[in-house]
């Protein structure tokens, strides 16, 4: 297997957080974003989104992290990272959908911004999008009273924000200390082999 990868997407090291839980081998193929090297013709034709990841299993040519990690859970299932259910199987593809689109999007802003020469950064912008991040944790919190995992077991749902539930503080979003079970939960997650095998990966242990 190939995962055409960027060490710092998000999305990628969703991908590489499954890949790790099933104990699945691979190679990575570096695609390096910062050369636009996303947007050459021989990529192009893996992914016409021009957007890692991408993942290739002999014939199979998958992007898109949400349709990779169903894909790697259909055919690697062990251990599973899905519910039987129907219900609990659409809830675990809403919450990463929502981890996808108003999670991680939002830290990517937040990020982007920040990252700008200090003079040019705007400051109300990156209170206005820590304040959307709070915000998602915050209805996190509320769903998690009670429970250990977003759905069920751990699965695919919990793994989909767990890049960057792992980099808050570098973020400059401090939990607050009301937020108890997103706080247990992250701890949780931390402690999963597959999220200690990332951060080592990416020299952040
Ligand atoms: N929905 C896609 C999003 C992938 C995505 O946005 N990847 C970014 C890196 S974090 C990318 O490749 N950006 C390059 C570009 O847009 O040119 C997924 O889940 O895989």
């Amino acid at each position: 297997m190939k995962l055409y990868d960027f060490p710092l997407s998000p999305y990628c090291q969703k991908v590489r957080l499954v890949l790790a839980e099933k104990e699945l081998s691979y190679d990575k193929v570096f695609v390096d974003l910062t050369k636009s090297e996303q947007r050459s013709p021989e990529f192009l034709r893996l992914n016409p989104y021009g957007k890692v990841p991408v993942l290739i299993d002999d014939e199979e040519v998958i992007y898109d992290s949400t349709f990779i990690n169903e894909y790697l859970d259909d055919e690697y299932p062990h251990p599973p990272l899905r519910p039987e259910p129907s219900g609990d199987r659409a809830r675990v593809r809403m919450f990463e959908d929502f981890a996808d689109t108003s999670f991680t999007a939002q830290c990517g802003l937040l990020y982007a911004e920040q990252r700008k020469p200090e003079d040019q950064i705007d400051h109300e912008r990156v209170q206005h999008y820590q304040g959307d991040v709070i915000r998602v944790l915050e209805f996190l919190d509320r769903h998690l009273n009670g429970k250990e995992y977003l759905v069920d077991e751990f699965s695919l749902a919990d793994l989909a924000f767990t890049p960057r539930l792992l980099i808050l503080s570098q973020l400059g979003v401090e939990l607050p200390s009301r937020l108890r079970h997103v706080s247990a939960w992250i701890k949780r997650l931390s402690q999963r082999p597959c999220v200690e095998q990332l951060l080592k990966e990416l020299n952040m242990a």
